[in-house]
Protein backbone atom coordinates (compact mmCIF):
# COMPACT_ATOMS: atom_id res chain seq x y z
CA UNK A 1 0.00 0.00 0.00
CA UNK A 2 1.33 3.72 -0.52
CA UNK A 3 1.60 5.11 2.51
CA UNK A 4 0.76 8.11 0.89
CA UNK A 5 -2.42 7.33 -0.09
CA UNK A 6 -5.92 6.64 1.58
CA UNK A 7 -8.10 3.67 1.24
CA UNK A 8 -10.62 6.22 -0.62
CA UNK A 9 -8.26 6.67 -3.52
CA UNK A 10 -8.88 2.89 -3.94
CA UNK A 11 -12.12 3.03 -5.76
CA UNK A 12 -16.00 3.59 -4.19
CA UNK A 13 -16.27 3.23 0.08
CA UNK A 14 -19.03 3.58 2.54
CA UNK A 15 -19.71 5.07 5.35
CA UNK A 16 -19.48 2.45 8.63
CA UNK A 17 -19.77 3.27 12.02
CA UNK A 18 -17.96 2.51 14.79
CA UNK A 19 -18.52 0.38 16.93
CA UNK A 20 -20.99 -1.61 14.67
CA UNK A 21 -21.23 -4.79 12.56
CA UNK A 22 -21.29 -3.76 8.68
CA UNK A 23 -23.69 -6.59 8.39
CA UNK A 24 -26.68 -4.54 8.99
CA UNK A 25 -26.42 -1.32 8.18
CA UNK A 26 -26.68 -1.11 4.81
CA UNK A 27 -29.26 -1.69 2.06
CA UNK A 28 -26.83 -4.24 0.14
CA UNK A 29 -28.06 -7.95 1.10
CA UNK A 30 -23.97 -8.53 -0.70
CA UNK A 31 -22.93 -6.84 2.25
CA UNK A 32 -25.00 -8.71 4.97
CA UNK A 33 -23.35 -11.53 4.07
CA UNK A 34 -20.51 -10.85 2.90
CA UNK A 35 -16.91 -13.29 3.67
CA UNK A 36 -13.51 -11.81 3.17
CA UNK A 37 -11.46 -8.90 3.34
CA UNK A 38 -13.10 -5.80 4.37
CA UNK A 39 -10.97 -2.30 5.22
CA UNK A 40 -11.50 0.14 7.72
CA UNK A 41 -9.98 3.62 7.08
CA UNK A 42 -9.81 7.01 9.35
CA UNK A 43 -7.41 9.62 9.79
CA UNK A 44 -7.13 11.86 13.12
CA UNK A 45 -4.77 14.49 14.11
CA UNK A 46 -3.36 13.99 17.37
CA UNK A 47 -2.06 16.87 20.02
CA UNK A 48 0.78 18.00 19.62
CA UNK A 49 2.30 16.72 22.82
CA UNK A 50 1.94 13.60 21.48
CA UNK A 51 4.05 13.65 18.46
CA UNK A 52 6.52 16.01 19.87
CA UNK A 53 7.40 14.61 23.31
CA UNK A 54 9.27 11.79 23.46
CA UNK A 55 8.36 11.11 26.76
CA UNK A 56 4.61 10.30 25.80
CA UNK A 57 3.88 6.45 24.79
CA UNK A 58 1.21 6.45 22.00
CA UNK A 59 -1.25 3.53 21.70
CA UNK A 60 -3.63 1.98 19.50
CA UNK A 61 -6.03 -0.18 21.17
CA UNK A 62 -8.76 -1.87 19.35
CA UNK A 63 -11.33 -3.17 21.16
CA UNK A 64 -12.69 -6.19 19.20
CA UNK A 65 -12.04 -6.71 15.35
CA UNK A 66 -14.03 -10.06 14.00
CA UNK A 67 -12.53 -11.84 13.20
CA UNK A 68 -8.42 -11.31 11.94
CA UNK A 69 -7.00 -8.23 11.85
CA UNK A 70 -4.24 -6.23 10.39
CA UNK A 71 -3.43 -2.90 11.34
CA UNK A 72 -1.36 -0.33 9.20
CA UNK A 73 -0.84 3.33 10.91
CA UNK A 74 0.42 5.74 8.18
CA UNK A 75 0.91 2.59 5.96
CA UNK A 76 3.49 1.35 8.32
CA UNK A 77 2.27 -2.36 9.54
CA UNK A 78 1.84 -2.15 13.44
CA UNK A 79 -0.06 -5.40 14.24
CA UNK A 80 -2.14 -8.46 13.35
CA UNK A 81 -4.50 -10.03 15.42
CA UNK A 82 -6.33 -13.18 15.32
CA UNK A 83 -10.16 -14.04 16.85
CA UNK A 84 -13.04 -11.33 17.49
CA UNK A 85 -13.76 -10.73 20.71
CA UNK A 86 -10.85 -9.69 22.47
CA UNK A 87 -8.83 -6.78 22.45
CA UNK A 88 -5.35 -5.93 21.26
CA UNK A 89 -2.79 -2.67 21.03
CA UNK A 90 -0.12 -1.39 19.04
CA UNK A 91 2.64 1.24 20.54
CA UNK A 92 2.75 3.60 17.18
CA UNK A 93 4.61 6.44 19.15
CA UNK A 94 7.67 5.98 16.92
CA UNK A 95 5.59 5.77 13.61
CA UNK A 96 3.65 8.87 15.21
CA UNK A 97 6.91 10.77 16.61
CA UNK A 98 9.27 10.62 13.39
CA UNK A 99 8.11 13.46 11.54
CA UNK A 100 6.22 17.21 11.61
CA UNK A 101 2.77 15.14 10.79
CA UNK A 102 0.65 15.71 13.70
CA UNK A 103 -1.93 13.12 11.62
CA UNK A 104 -2.46 9.66 11.58
CA UNK A 105 -4.56 7.72 9.15
CA UNK A 106 -5.02 4.17 10.53
CA UNK A 107 -6.35 1.46 8.49
CA UNK A 108 -7.76 -1.66 9.60
CA UNK A 109 -7.84 -4.86 7.19
CA UNK A 110 -10.30 -7.22 8.93
CA UNK A 111 -11.51 -11.13 7.63
CA UNK A 112 -14.61 -12.86 8.80
CA UNK A 113 -13.78 -16.35 7.68
CA UNK A 114 -14.34 -19.14 9.64
CA UNK A 115 -11.52 -21.78 9.04
CA UNK A 116 -11.01 -25.56 11.22
CA UNK A 117 -8.44 -23.92 13.37
CA UNK A 118 -10.50 -20.69 13.84
CA UNK A 119 -12.59 -20.03 17.51
CA UNK A 120 -15.19 -20.59 16.64
CA UNK A 121 -14.67 -22.66 13.66
CA UNK A 122 -16.15 -22.73 10.95
CA UNK A 123 -15.25 -24.40 6.89
CA UNK A 124 -16.14 -22.91 3.53
CA UNK A 125 -17.57 -24.84 1.28
CA UNK A 126 -17.04 -24.48 -1.99
CA UNK A 127 -19.74 -25.64 -4.77
CA UNK A 128 -17.96 -26.80 -7.91
CA UNK A 129 -21.41 -27.80 -9.81
CA UNK A 130 -20.91 -25.73 -12.46
CA UNK A 131 -24.81 -26.62 -13.57
CA UNK A 132 -26.02 -25.47 -10.02
CA UNK A 133 -23.88 -22.00 -8.79
CA UNK A 134 -21.59 -19.48 -11.02
CA UNK A 135 -17.77 -20.43 -10.73
CA UNK A 136 -15.89 -19.53 -7.54
CA UNK A 137 -18.92 -20.03 -6.01
CA UNK A 138 -18.61 -20.66 -1.82
CA UNK A 139 -20.49 -20.68 1.34
CA UNK A 140 -19.08 -20.16 5.37
CA UNK A 141 -20.74 -22.83 7.27
CA UNK A 142 -20.63 -22.75 10.97
CA UNK A 143 -21.86 -24.91 13.69
CA UNK A 144 -23.06 -22.76 15.62
CA UNK A 145 -26.50 -20.91 16.39
CA UNK A 146 -26.12 -17.02 15.68
CA UNK A 147 -24.80 -14.74 13.01
CA UNK A 148 -21.62 -14.46 11.87
CA UNK A 149 -21.45 -10.76 12.26
CA UNK A 150 -18.50 -8.92 11.94
CA UNK A 151 -16.85 -5.58 11.72
CA UNK A 152 -15.25 -3.33 14.33
CA UNK A 153 -17.31 -4.29 17.14
CA UNK A 154 -16.04 -2.84 19.96
CA UNK A 155 -14.19 0.97 20.24
CA UNK A 156 -11.23 1.65 18.39
CA UNK A 157 -9.22 4.24 21.00
CA UNK A 158 -5.70 6.07 20.73
CA UNK A 159 -4.12 6.61 24.41
CA UNK A 160 -1.01 7.95 26.23
CA UNK A 161 1.33 6.79 29.35
CA UNK A 162 4.23 7.81 30.29
CA UNK A 163 7.37 5.63 28.65
CA UNK A 164 7.51 3.68 31.71
CA UNK A 165 4.18 2.42 32.40
CA UNK A 166 2.01 -0.14 34.15
CA UNK A 167 1.26 -2.48 31.82
CA UNK A 168 -0.89 -5.39 34.09
CA UNK A 169 -2.12 -5.89 37.62
CA UNK A 170 -3.17 -9.02 38.83
CA UNK A 171 -4.89 -9.40 42.14
CA UNK A 172 -6.47 -12.05 44.01
CA UNK A 173 -8.94 -11.99 47.45
CA UNK A 174 -8.98 -13.99 50.14
CA UNK A 175 -10.53 -13.53 53.69
CA UNK A 176 -9.35 -14.81 56.87
CA UNK A 177 -11.67 -14.44 59.96
CA UNK A 178 -12.89 -10.77 58.41
CA UNK A 179 -9.97 -9.31 57.35
CA UNK A 180 -9.73 -8.99 53.40
CA UNK A 181 -6.32 -9.95 52.28
CA UNK A 182 -5.52 -8.41 48.43
CA UNK A 183 -2.63 -9.99 46.93
CA UNK A 184 -1.48 -7.85 44.31
CA UNK A 185 1.28 -8.53 41.60
CA UNK A 186 2.07 -5.57 39.34
CA UNK A 187 4.24 -5.47 36.19
CA UNK A 188 6.13 -1.78 34.74
CA UNK A 189 7.20 -1.48 31.35
CA UNK A 190 10.04 0.41 29.78
CA UNK A 191 12.42 0.63 32.61
CA UNK A 192 13.99 -1.03 35.36
CA UNK A 193 14.33 1.75 37.84
CA UNK A 194 11.15 2.71 39.40
CA UNK A 195 9.12 3.32 42.95
CA UNK A 196 5.91 2.09 42.72
CA UNK A 197 3.41 2.72 45.58
CA UNK A 198 -0.03 1.23 46.16
CA UNK A 199 -3.44 2.33 47.94
CA UNK A 200 -6.44 0.89 49.17
CA UNK A 201 -9.31 2.92 49.27
CA UNK A 202 -12.70 1.81 50.47
CA UNK A 203 -15.75 3.33 49.27
CA UNK A 204 -15.84 6.86 51.59
CA UNK A 205 -12.49 7.27 49.81
CA UNK A 206 -10.12 6.53 53.04
CA UNK A 207 -7.06 5.08 52.69
CA UNK A 208 -7.16 1.26 54.22
CA UNK A 209 -4.12 -0.04 53.59
CA UNK A 210 -1.17 0.71 51.08
CA UNK A 211 2.08 -1.02 50.04
CA UNK A 212 5.17 -0.27 47.61
CA UNK A 213 6.92 -3.11 45.17
CA UNK A 214 5.57 -5.09 42.66
CA UNK A 215 4.17 -7.48 44.67
CA UNK A 216 2.86 -7.46 48.18
CA UNK A 217 -0.37 -8.61 50.47
CA UNK A 218 -2.75 -5.39 51.75
CA UNK A 219 -4.75 -6.29 54.50
CA UNK A 220 -8.27 -5.07 55.57
CA UNK A 221 -9.55 -5.55 58.99
CA UNK A 222 -13.50 -5.85 58.80
CA UNK A 223 -13.50 -5.87 54.93
CA UNK A 224 -16.75 -5.11 53.11
CA UNK A 225 -16.87 -8.25 51.35
CA UNK A 226 -18.09 -7.84 47.67
CA UNK A 227 -21.39 -9.75 47.43
CA UNK A 228 -24.13 -10.46 44.78
CA UNK A 229 -26.75 -8.41 44.73
CA UNK A 230 -29.33 -10.88 46.17
CA UNK A 231 -27.62 -11.61 48.45
CA UNK A 232 -26.57 -8.74 50.64
CA UNK A 233 -27.87 -5.45 51.58
CA UNK A 234 -24.95 -3.46 50.54
CA UNK A 235 -23.70 -5.77 47.45
CA UNK A 236 -21.01 -5.01 45.22
CA UNK A 237 -18.74 -3.25 47.25
CA UNK A 238 -15.83 -2.22 45.54
CA UNK A 239 -12.28 -0.69 46.54
CA UNK A 240 -10.68 1.01 44.58
CA UNK A 241 -6.62 -0.02 44.04
CA UNK A 242 -4.59 2.76 42.83
CA UNK A 243 -1.17 2.07 41.73
CA UNK A 244 1.67 5.26 40.96
CA UNK A 245 5.07 3.90 39.03
CA UNK A 246 7.65 7.02 38.94
CA UNK A 247 10.75 7.15 37.47
CA UNK A 248 12.80 10.07 37.20
CA UNK A 249 14.01 12.01 34.45
CA UNK A 250 16.17 15.02 33.23
CA UNK A 251 12.14 17.03 33.21
CA UNK A 252 11.57 15.64 37.09
CA UNK A 253 9.83 12.75 38.16
CA UNK A 254 7.35 10.98 35.76
CA UNK A 255 4.31 8.87 37.06
CA UNK A 256 2.13 6.44 35.41
CA UNK A 257 -1.06 5.92 37.59
CA UNK A 258 -4.19 3.93 37.35
CA UNK A 259 -6.97 2.80 39.59
CA UNK A 260 -8.55 -0.58 39.50
CA UNK A 261 -11.69 -1.75 41.20
CA UNK A 262 -11.42 -4.43 43.59
CA UNK A 263 -14.08 -6.60 45.01
CA UNK A 264 -13.22 -9.17 48.13
CA UNK A 265 -14.59 -12.28 47.95
CA UNK A 266 -14.05 -15.90 47.45
CA UNK A 267 -15.45 -18.87 45.33
CA UNK A 268 -15.38 -22.01 46.31
CA UNK A 269 -16.81 -25.59 44.51
CA UNK A 270 -17.86 -28.51 47.10
CA UNK A 271 -19.19 -31.34 45.78
CA UNK A 272 -22.97 -30.26 46.04
CA UNK A 273 -22.23 -26.35 46.44
CA UNK A 274 -20.99 -23.67 44.37
CA UNK A 275 -19.88 -20.90 47.55
CA UNK A 276 -19.62 -17.24 47.64
CA UNK A 277 -17.81 -15.60 50.78
CA UNK A 278 -18.75 -19.22 51.85
CA UNK A 279 -22.54 -19.28 51.45
CA UNK A 280 -23.93 -21.43 48.61
CA UNK A 281 -24.68 -19.28 45.35
CA UNK A 282 -27.52 -20.36 43.37
CA UNK A 283 -27.21 -19.01 39.86
CA UNK A 284 -30.66 -18.19 38.46
CA UNK A 285 -30.47 -16.31 35.53
CA UNK A 286 -29.75 -16.02 31.83
CA UNK A 287 -27.98 -16.65 28.69
CA UNK A 288 -27.17 -13.62 26.32
CA UNK A 289 -25.91 -12.55 22.97
CA UNK A 290 -24.18 -9.44 22.08
CA UNK A 291 -27.22 -9.06 19.24
CA UNK A 292 -29.51 -6.11 18.26
CA UNK A 293 -31.04 -4.49 15.26
CA UNK A 294 -28.62 -2.35 13.31
CA UNK A 295 -26.17 -2.99 15.03
CA UNK A 296 -25.63 -5.89 15.26
CA UNK A 297 -22.81 -7.60 17.42
CA UNK A 298 -21.90 -3.74 18.21
CA UNK A 299 -21.24 -2.38 21.29
CA UNK A 300 -23.92 0.40 22.62
CA UNK A 301 -24.41 1.59 26.02
CA UNK A 302 -28.37 2.09 25.68
CA UNK A 303 -28.78 -1.08 25.17
CA UNK A 304 -26.10 -2.35 27.68
CA UNK A 305 -28.14 -0.29 30.16
CA UNK A 306 -31.37 -1.35 29.05
CA UNK A 307 -30.32 -4.84 29.33
CA UNK A 308 -29.13 -4.44 32.63
CA UNK A 309 -32.36 -2.87 33.68
CA UNK A 310 -34.22 -5.74 32.47
CA UNK A 311 -31.60 -8.45 34.42
CA UNK A 312 -32.73 -6.64 37.92
CA UNK A 313 -36.02 -6.52 36.56
CA UNK A 314 -35.78 -10.46 36.69
CA UNK A 315 -34.30 -10.81 39.56
CA UNK A 316 -31.78 -12.80 37.23
CA UNK A 317 -28.40 -12.92 39.57
CA UNK A 318 -26.05 -14.09 36.88
CA UNK A 319 -25.77 -14.71 33.38
CA UNK A 320 -23.14 -16.52 31.38
CA UNK A 321 -21.32 -14.70 28.56
CA UNK A 322 -22.45 -17.29 25.38
CA UNK A 323 -20.66 -17.78 23.46
CA UNK A 324 -17.68 -15.51 23.54
CA UNK A 325 -15.98 -12.92 25.39
CA UNK A 326 -18.43 -9.72 25.84
CA UNK A 327 -17.21 -6.25 26.01
CA UNK A 328 -15.49 -5.07 28.74
CA UNK A 329 -17.73 -2.51 30.00
CA UNK A 330 -20.55 -5.48 30.68
CA UNK A 331 -18.22 -6.99 33.23
CA UNK A 332 -17.26 -3.16 34.56
CA UNK A 333 -21.52 -2.91 35.01
CA UNK A 334 -21.79 -6.54 36.74
CA UNK A 335 -18.72 -6.04 39.14
CA UNK A 336 -20.77 -2.67 39.76
CA UNK A 337 -24.34 -4.17 40.06
CA UNK A 338 -23.29 -7.68 41.92
CA UNK A 339 -24.49 -9.52 38.86
CA UNK A 340 -22.29 -13.09 38.68
CA UNK A 341 -20.72 -14.06 35.72
CA UNK A 342 -19.93 -17.20 34.07
CA UNK A 343 -16.95 -16.10 31.39
CA UNK A 344 -17.09 -17.99 28.21
CA UNK A 345 -14.40 -18.39 25.41
CA UNK A 346 -15.03 -18.40 21.55
CA UNK A 347 -14.90 -21.99 21.94
CA UNK A 348 -18.35 -23.17 20.31
CA UNK A 349 -19.24 -25.51 17.77
CA UNK A 350 -15.95 -27.47 17.86
CA UNK A 351 -17.75 -30.40 16.37
CA UNK A 352 -14.73 -31.48 13.40
CA UNK A 353 -11.66 -33.34 14.35
CA UNK A 354 -9.84 -31.15 12.39
CA UNK A 355 -10.37 -28.71 15.37
CA UNK A 356 -9.18 -31.05 17.66
CA UNK A 357 -5.31 -30.84 16.12
CA UNK A 358 -2.57 -28.99 17.70
CA UNK A 359 -2.74 -26.40 16.18
CA UNK A 360 -6.56 -25.69 17.17
CA UNK A 361 -5.83 -26.45 20.42
CA UNK A 362 -2.39 -23.85 20.75
CA UNK A 363 -4.94 -21.50 19.66
CA UNK A 364 -7.20 -22.09 22.04
CA UNK A 365 -4.86 -22.06 24.60
CA UNK A 366 -3.24 -18.29 23.73
CA UNK A 367 -6.79 -16.91 23.55
CA UNK A 368 -7.72 -18.49 26.64
CA UNK A 369 -4.44 -16.62 28.03
CA UNK A 370 -5.64 -13.52 26.69
CA UNK A 371 -9.19 -13.64 28.66
CA UNK A 372 -8.28 -14.29 31.98
CA UNK A 373 -5.76 -11.46 31.08
CA UNK A 374 -8.27 -9.04 30.50
CA UNK A 375 -11.11 -10.24 32.97
CA UNK A 376 -9.12 -11.57 35.93
CA UNK A 377 -9.56 -8.79 38.43
CA UNK A 378 -13.24 -8.55 37.67
CA UNK A 379 -15.38 -9.64 40.93
CA UNK A 380 -18.02 -10.54 38.96
CA UNK A 381 -16.18 -13.49 37.13
CA UNK A 382 -17.00 -16.54 39.26
CA UNK A 383 -16.36 -19.59 36.97
CA UNK A 384 -14.49 -19.50 33.15
CA UNK A 385 -16.23 -22.05 30.29
CA UNK A 386 -13.72 -23.25 27.93
CA UNK A 387 -15.99 -23.91 25.64
CA UNK A 388 -19.79 -24.92 24.55
CA UNK A 389 -21.84 -27.70 23.08
CA UNK A 390 -17.73 -29.40 21.69
CA UNK A 391 -18.52 -33.18 20.37
CA UNK A 392 -16.58 -33.59 23.55
CA UNK A 393 -17.09 -37.53 22.84
CA UNK A 394 -14.71 -37.49 19.93
CA UNK A 395 -11.71 -39.61 20.83
CA UNK A 396 -8.93 -36.36 21.31
CA UNK A 397 -11.37 -34.32 22.84
CA UNK A 398 -10.07 -35.91 26.20
CA UNK A 399 -6.57 -34.68 26.09
CA UNK A 400 -7.59 -31.53 24.78
CA UNK A 401 -10.09 -30.37 27.10
CA UNK A 402 -7.72 -31.86 30.20
CA UNK A 403 -4.80 -30.09 28.83
CA UNK A 404 -7.02 -26.68 28.47
CA UNK A 405 -8.78 -27.04 31.28
CA UNK A 406 -5.43 -27.18 33.13
CA UNK A 407 -3.94 -24.69 31.22
CA UNK A 408 -6.63 -22.17 32.07
CA UNK A 409 -6.41 -23.48 36.03
CA UNK A 410 -2.43 -22.48 35.70
CA UNK A 411 -3.55 -18.91 34.31
CA UNK A 412 -6.15 -18.59 37.40
CA UNK A 413 -5.94 -20.92 40.01
CA UNK A 414 -8.51 -18.87 42.17
CA UNK A 415 -11.89 -19.48 40.04
CA UNK A 416 -13.20 -22.87 38.67
CA UNK A 417 -13.48 -24.01 35.01
CA UNK A 418 -16.13 -25.51 33.35
CA UNK A 419 -17.38 -26.00 29.61
CA UNK A 420 -20.70 -26.95 28.68
CA UNK A 421 -21.92 -29.94 27.25
CA UNK A 422 -24.67 -31.57 25.93
CA UNK A 423 -22.97 -34.93 25.10
CA UNK A 424 -23.87 -38.39 26.97
CA UNK A 425 -23.16 -38.66 30.45
CA UNK A 426 -21.41 -42.04 29.63
CA UNK A 427 -19.44 -40.57 26.50
CA UNK A 428 -18.30 -36.97 27.28
CA UNK A 429 -14.84 -37.36 27.26
CA UNK A 430 -14.05 -33.63 28.75
CA UNK A 431 -16.51 -33.89 31.97
CA UNK A 432 -13.74 -35.64 34.24
CA UNK A 433 -11.80 -32.05 34.26
CA UNK A 434 -14.79 -29.80 34.90
CA UNK A 435 -15.48 -28.13 38.33
CA UNK A 436 -19.03 -27.78 38.05
CA UNK A 437 -21.03 -29.64 35.17
CA UNK A 438 -22.75 -27.32 33.31
CA UNK A 439 -25.39 -29.57 31.10
CA UNK A 440 -27.51 -28.08 28.35
CA UNK A 441 -30.70 -30.22 27.57
CA UNK A 442 -33.75 -29.20 25.05
CA UNK A 443 -36.56 -31.57 26.21
CA UNK A 444 -39.60 -31.61 24.15
CA UNK A 445 -37.93 -28.99 21.97
CA UNK A 446 -35.81 -30.72 19.98
CA UNK A 447 -37.15 -33.90 20.53
CA UNK A 448 -40.44 -35.39 21.66
CA UNK A 449 -42.12 -32.48 20.61
CA UNK A 450 -45.57 -31.22 21.73
CA UNK A 451 -45.35 -33.62 24.80
CA UNK A 452 -44.42 -31.73 27.89
CA UNK A 453 -45.28 -34.27 30.35
CA UNK A 454 -42.07 -36.36 29.30
CA UNK A 455 -39.49 -33.23 30.83
CA UNK A 456 -39.76 -34.37 34.39
CA UNK A 457 -38.89 -37.99 33.79
CA UNK A 458 -36.18 -37.16 31.44
CA UNK A 459 -34.53 -33.64 33.26
CA UNK A 460 -34.97 -36.13 36.39
CA UNK A 461 -32.72 -38.48 34.79
CA UNK A 462 -30.36 -36.04 33.29
CA UNK A 463 -29.27 -34.99 36.75
CA UNK A 464 -28.96 -38.45 38.27
CA UNK A 465 -27.17 -39.72 35.67
CA UNK A 466 -24.32 -36.71 36.05
CA UNK A 467 -24.39 -36.56 39.55
CA UNK A 468 -23.72 -40.54 40.22
CA UNK A 469 -20.95 -40.50 37.78
CA UNK A 470 -19.24 -37.23 39.24
CA UNK A 471 -20.09 -35.96 42.17
CA UNK A 472 -20.02 -32.23 40.76
CA UNK A 473 -22.34 -29.40 41.03
CA UNK A 474 -24.37 -28.95 38.32
CA UNK A 475 -25.78 -25.94 36.54
CA UNK A 476 -28.48 -26.49 33.70
CA UNK A 477 -26.35 -24.13 31.83
CA UNK A 478 -28.92 -24.09 29.05
CA UNK A 479 -33.18 -24.63 28.40
CA UNK A 480 -35.92 -23.08 26.53
CA UNK A 481 -38.45 -23.27 23.82
CA UNK A 482 -38.89 -20.84 20.67
CA UNK A 483 -42.03 -18.67 21.05
CA UNK A 484 -43.02 -16.17 18.31
CA UNK A 485 -43.96 -13.09 19.89
CA UNK A 486 -48.12 -12.79 20.21
CA UNK A 487 -48.73 -15.83 19.04
CA UNK A 488 -50.83 -17.68 21.50
CA UNK A 489 -52.58 -21.08 21.67
CA UNK A 490 -54.06 -22.70 24.55
CA UNK A 491 -53.67 -25.60 25.19
CA UNK A 492 -50.23 -24.95 24.29
CA UNK A 493 -48.41 -25.53 21.00
CA UNK A 494 -44.72 -25.29 20.05
CA UNK A 495 -43.34 -21.51 18.67
CA UNK A 496 -46.66 -20.08 20.97
CA UNK A 497 -45.81 -17.66 24.12
CA UNK A 498 -47.68 -20.61 26.30
CA UNK A 499 -45.73 -23.35 24.86
CA UNK A 500 -42.67 -21.28 26.06
CA UNK A 501 -44.17 -20.74 29.13
CA UNK A 502 -45.19 -23.91 29.80
CA UNK A 503 -42.46 -26.16 28.87
CA UNK A 504 -40.40 -23.65 31.28
CA UNK A 505 -42.39 -24.14 33.60
CA UNK A 506 -42.03 -28.52 33.39
CA UNK A 507 -38.49 -28.00 33.59
CA UNK A 508 -38.94 -25.62 37.39
CA UNK A 509 -40.61 -28.82 38.88
CA UNK A 510 -37.76 -31.03 38.68
CA UNK A 511 -35.10 -27.81 39.09
CA UNK A 512 -37.11 -27.14 42.26
CA UNK A 513 -36.68 -30.78 43.66
CA UNK A 514 -32.84 -31.34 42.66
CA UNK A 515 -31.54 -27.91 44.10
CA UNK A 516 -32.32 -28.88 47.84
CA UNK A 517 -29.60 -31.08 46.97
CA UNK A 518 -26.68 -30.63 44.18
CA UNK A 519 -28.11 -28.84 41.35
CA UNK A 520 -26.78 -25.37 41.80
CA UNK A 521 -27.92 -23.16 38.87
CA UNK A 522 -30.48 -22.50 35.95
CA UNK A 523 -29.86 -19.79 33.34
CA UNK A 524 -32.60 -20.20 30.57
CA UNK A 525 -32.02 -19.70 26.62
CA UNK A 526 -32.29 -16.98 25.83
CA UNK A 527 -32.61 -13.59 27.27
CA UNK A 528 -33.82 -12.39 23.98
CA UNK A 529 -34.48 -13.78 20.32
CA UNK A 530 -31.02 -13.10 18.71
CA UNK A 531 -30.29 -13.29 14.65
CA UNK A 532 -28.67 -16.18 13.13
CA UNK A 533 -27.84 -18.18 9.81
CA UNK A 534 -30.77 -18.53 7.76
CA UNK A 535 -32.12 -22.02 7.94
CA UNK A 536 -35.85 -23.40 8.20
CA UNK A 537 -36.09 -23.66 11.46
CA UNK A 538 -35.29 -20.72 12.48
CA UNK A 539 -37.71 -17.71 11.89
CA UNK A 540 -35.90 -14.23 11.16
CA UNK A 541 -33.59 -15.66 14.14
CA UNK A 542 -33.46 -17.75 17.17
CA UNK A 543 -36.96 -16.80 19.44
CA UNK A 544 -36.28 -18.88 22.12
CA UNK A 545 -35.80 -15.00 23.90
CA UNK A 546 -37.76 -14.49 26.80
CA UNK A 547 -37.51 -10.77 25.66
CA UNK A 548 -38.17 -9.96 22.08
CA UNK A 549 -34.79 -8.93 20.24
CA UNK A 550 -35.94 -5.08 21.09
CA UNK A 551 -36.19 -6.33 24.45
CA UNK A 552 -39.97 -6.72 25.35
CA UNK A 553 -41.20 -9.22 27.38
CA UNK A 554 -42.82 -12.40 26.15
CA UNK A 555 -45.42 -14.50 28.78
CA UNK A 556 -42.31 -16.36 29.69
CA UNK A 557 -40.62 -13.11 31.38
CA UNK A 558 -42.83 -12.42 33.85
CA UNK A 559 -43.39 -16.24 34.65
CA UNK A 560 -39.39 -15.77 35.35
CA UNK A 561 -39.90 -12.50 37.13
CA UNK A 562 -41.82 -14.76 39.47
CA UNK A 563 -39.54 -17.50 40.35
CA UNK A 564 -36.62 -15.60 40.00
CA UNK A 565 -37.63 -13.20 43.41
CA UNK A 566 -39.06 -15.85 45.03
CA UNK A 567 -35.46 -17.24 44.72
CA UNK A 568 -33.66 -14.39 45.79
CA UNK A 569 -33.70 -13.30 49.30
CA UNK A 570 -37.25 -12.64 50.83
CA UNK A 571 -35.51 -9.53 51.95
CA UNK A 572 -35.25 -7.86 48.39
CA UNK A 573 -38.70 -7.31 47.09
CA UNK A 574 -38.87 -6.89 42.83
CA UNK A 575 -39.41 -2.81 42.24
CA UNK A 576 -43.05 -1.94 41.76
CA UNK A 577 -44.35 -2.40 38.10
CA UNK A 578 -43.89 0.14 36.23
CA UNK A 579 -42.09 1.50 39.02
CA UNK A 580 -39.26 4.20 38.19
CA UNK A 581 -36.34 3.30 39.21
CA UNK A 582 -33.17 5.46 39.03
CA UNK A 583 -29.84 3.48 37.51
CA UNK A 584 -26.44 4.81 36.75
CA UNK A 585 -25.46 4.24 33.53
CA UNK A 586 -21.78 3.34 32.33
CA UNK A 587 -20.59 6.55 32.48
CA UNK A 588 -22.56 9.36 34.07
CA UNK A 589 -24.93 9.83 37.19
CA UNK A 590 -28.23 10.15 36.38
C1 LIG B 1 -27.87 -24.91 22.07
C2 LIG B 1 -26.73 -23.94 21.75
C3 LIG B 1 -27.24 -22.53 21.48
C4 LIG B 1 -28.43 -22.58 20.55
C5 LIG B 1 -29.53 -23.36 21.24
C6 LIG B 1 -30.80 -23.47 20.37
O1 LIG B 1 -25.78 -23.92 22.80
O2 LIG B 1 -26.19 -21.75 20.93
O3 LIG B 1 -28.87 -21.33 20.14
O4 LIG B 1 -29.07 -24.67 21.45
O5 LIG B 1 -30.88 -24.39 19.55
O6 LIG B 1 -27.56 -26.14 21.59
O7 LIG B 1 -31.66 -22.61 20.47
Amino acid sequence: MNSRKGISQSGPTLDMPVPSSFNDVGQDRQLRSFVGWVWYEREVTLPQRWTQDLGTRVVLRIGSAHYYAIVWVNGVHVVEHEGGHLPFEADISKLVQSGPLSSCRITIAINNTLTPHTLPPGTILHRTDTSKYPKGYFVQNTNFDFFNYAGLHRPVLLYTTPTTYIDDITVTTSVDQGTGLVDYQIFVQGSEHFQLEVRLLDQEGKVVAQGTGCRGQLQVPNAHLWWPYLMHEHPAYLYSLEVRVTTQTAAGPVSDFYTLPVGIRTVEVTERQFLINGKPFYFHGVNKHEDADIRGRGFDWALLVKDFNLLRWLGANAFRTSHYPYAEEVLQLCDRYGIVVIDESPGVGIVLAQSYGNRSLQHHLEVMGELVRRDKNHPAVVMWSVANEPASFLPPAGYYFKTLIAHTKALDPSRPVTFVTNSNYEADLGAPYVDVICVNSYYSWYHDYGHLEVIPLQLATQFENWYRTYQKPIIQSEYGAGAIPGFHQDPPVMFSEEYQKALLQQYHMVLDEKRKNYVVGELIWNFADFMTDQAPQRVMGNKKGIFTRQRQPKAAAFLLRERYWQLANDTRRPPAAGGAQCLESGLFHV
